[in-house]
């Protein structure tokens, strides 16, 4: 059994549309999909409710807006033991990958990443601060942190087993990712080529505060390695 997470606040408009295509790109058999939905206004509890008549579809309601990451840990936590996977609810991580992302998982790989950063792989649509942003968080995480990927900032991904993402993150805001990496150097790491498409639907939720709670996170990791390798 297999499952997709997907967090989402304020999804209506994307949700409706994604979780049809996802069941239509990876079939309906032994595969869930777990929204997990920060206090949504807009009515994306109702469309992923009606969506649980026709689909195996479930839902995890938790009232207060709470973080990208302690979503998808919290999601982990309801998962079915084996294969899940990780993704926006904006269609800036298309379903269409999903087949891949869950074969490489089957070829022996622990975690897969949808990559931007790879050849074949893109970013479209992006204002260039954005991109400048990506990058640059990029390049810290490359600095501090031996990096097997060329994408840790992705959170489009595929884990062999839920307790990868209960066990290694730490910080509820986002790039849960790369949480996982600096948690765990000893998994098995594959990256496939994904476009990422900037939302076309639906309000962002990237914000200064989430760039401060990750350079707060690297920092706060980077130290007690550091620390930790001079006590050893
Ligand atoms: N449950 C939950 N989901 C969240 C939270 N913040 C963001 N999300 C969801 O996480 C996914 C990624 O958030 P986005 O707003 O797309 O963030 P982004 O991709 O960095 O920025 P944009 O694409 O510009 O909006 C989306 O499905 C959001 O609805 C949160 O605090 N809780
Ligand atoms: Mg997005």
């Amino acid at each position: 059994m297999r499952t997709i997470i997907i967090p989402t606040v304020n999804e209506a408009a994307n949700v409706g549309r994604l979780i049809p295509l996802i069941f239509r790109y990876i079939g309906e058999d032994n595969t869930s999909v777990l929204v997990v939905d920060d206090n949504s206004t807009d009515g994306t509890i109702d469309v992923v409710e009606r969506l649980s008549e026709q689909y195996d579809v479930h839902l995890l309601e938790r009232g207060h807006k709470l973080g990208i990451s302690s979503a998808v840990q919290q999601g982990a936590v309801r998962a079915n033991k084996g294969h899940v996977a990780v993704m926006d609810a904006d269609f800036s991580h298309h379903p269409k990958y999903l087949p891949l992302l869950f074969e490489k998982l089957d070829e022996g790989y622990d975690v897969v990443i949808g990559s931007r950063y790879i050849l074949g792989g893109g970013v479209k649509g992006w204002p260039a601060y954005r991109v400048v942003m990506s990058k640059g968080a990029t390049a810290i995480a490359k600095a501090l942190f031996r990096m097997p990927v060329k994408d840790p900032m992705s959170g489009f991904v595929a884990v062999r087993s839920s307790d990868i993402l209960i066990e290694s993150i730490k910080n509820p805001g986002s790039k849960f990712v790369l949480e996982v990496i600096i948690g765990n150097c000893s998994l098995r790491y594959a990256e496939i080529p994904i476009n990422f498409e900037n939302r076309r639907r639906g309000e962002s939720k990237m914000s200064i505060q989430l760039m401060l709670f990750y350079l707060a996170m690297v920092g706060r990791a980077f130290l007690s390695g550091l620390l930790n390798w001079k006590s050893a």
